[in-house]
């Protein structure tokens, strides 16, 4: 056969709001032009790299409140890329429904949405393959719906597509739409299955056949739970088989930095420690978090805000997560003739009698009381 090319993407969750997000809404505004602009560099991809399909397998949108704008921007991009088609599998977040997009646009003749909680196929006999996908038509669904796959005639190469949870391996917090196992896709004559809905870009393990079955991930972050670059995958179908490569796509990374301050006495210790990441743990367009942790030298005076200031420019965003500890030696201030040592003594007493409920909450009280009787600046956790 003639090699096909595809590319294959999902959750690009176009219009998402970051309100009440940790980013300012200046930023917000700017990610979601990059969440625009990374649509836009897949379909460049895809004529460029003349692959004759796009498989978009769920959570193109945020919700069903689309802006008009991002629907044009859409609507146009799919024309600009008309020898290509595009197929569409609608996610929970953006389910075949009443008031959707999908239902209330007039969308290109190279677009296909799958608009059913069946499966359908379509035949593309130029390109010898045929595409079967699951649309869902609803923000949830609880059945299983690779058990209603038909094994598909053999006649094709077939590429299914749908929006769901592999039962092997949910991530944390993450819900169970259309659960599935990779033992239900086996044995029905497919040979690559684009999923959507998890985030992370990986192959789904398929002892049962040769049927290679992959989530392309979220191509381009969201948040610091979705660090690091960010892609799609692109495919080749030959005689040989089915072969995919990431291709990362993201404008933003967003990236934790996790600097340990035992060792500093001064802030220019810790403003090292960070810049030495430059290039590598972040640049221009980072959305960084920089964690401290470890136990703080008392000489250090870590104010995070001039630290803040001598850091700016250095990165799209920068975020303190200050997780260290003051490095201040209870039992010795406790021995004190001072005021600061009888405090501690009269702490010391009551978390030692405390619940373990209320031992945390006296603990820091200790600290804040004796950073305050040291006249340094006390910061709360
Ligand atoms: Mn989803």
């Amino acid at each position: 056969m003639k090699p096909v090319r595809f590319i294959h993407t999902s959750d690009i969750h176009l219009d998402t709001s970051f309100s009440g997000s940790e980013i300012p809404s200046r930023l917000g505004d700017r990610k979601r032009e990059a969440i625009r602009g990374t649509l836009r560099r897949i379909l460049e991809d895809a004529r460029r790299g003349e692959a004759g399909l796009v498989l978009i397998a769920g959570d193109l949108f945020e919700s069903d409140r689309v802006s008009p704008d991002t629907c044009e921007f859409l609507k146009q991009q799919f024309e600009k890329a008309a020898g290509v088609r595009i197929f569409i599998a609608p996610g929970n977040h953006d389910p075949f429904a009443k008031g959707s997009p999908y239902r209330e646009a007039s969308w290109p003749g190279n677009v296909h949405i799958f608009d059913a909680e069946e499966w359908r196929s379509v035949e593309l006999p130029e390109l010898g393959v045929r595409v079967t996908g699951f649309g869902f038509q609803h923000h949830f669904l609880e059945t299983r719906p690779f058990l209603k796959l038909p094994p598909l005639p053999g006649d094709r190469v077939n590429i299914v597509m749908a929006h769901a949870s592999d039962l092997g391996s949910v991530p944390a917090g993450k819900s169970k739409h259309g659960p599935f196992t990779a033992a239900e896709i086996a044995g029905k004559n497919v040979q690559y299955c684009a999923l959507g809905h998890y985030h992370e870009q990986r192959r789904v393990e398929n002892p049962g056949d040769d049927a290679l079955i992959w989530y392309s991930g979220i191509p381009e972050g969201r948040g610091w739970d979705e660090a690091g670059p960010r892609g799609y995958l692109f495919g080749e179908i030959d005689d040989g088989g089915v072969r995919v490569e990431g291709r990362v796509s993201s404008r933003f990374d967003w990236n934790t930095l996790e600097i340990g301050c035992d060792e500093f006495s001064t802030r220019e210790q810790v403003l090292d420690a960070v810049t030495r990441h430059r290039g590598v743990g972040y640049g221009a367009e980072t959305l960084l978090r920089v964690r401290l942790v470890g136990a703080l030298d008392p000489r250090l005076d870590l104010s995070l805000q001039e630290l803040g200031e001598r850091l700016a420019g250095e990165c799209l965003l920068l975020q303190w997560d200050d997780a260290s500890h003051p490095a201040i030696d209870f039992d010795q201030v406790a021995g004190e003739r001072t005021l600061r040592g009888r405090f501690v003594r009269l702490m010391n007493e009551r978390i030692e009698s405390a619940d373990a409920g209320e031992r945390e909450a006296l603990e820091r009280a200790r600290l804040y009381g004796v950073q305050a009787l040291g006249g340094r600046e006390v910061r709360l956790r």
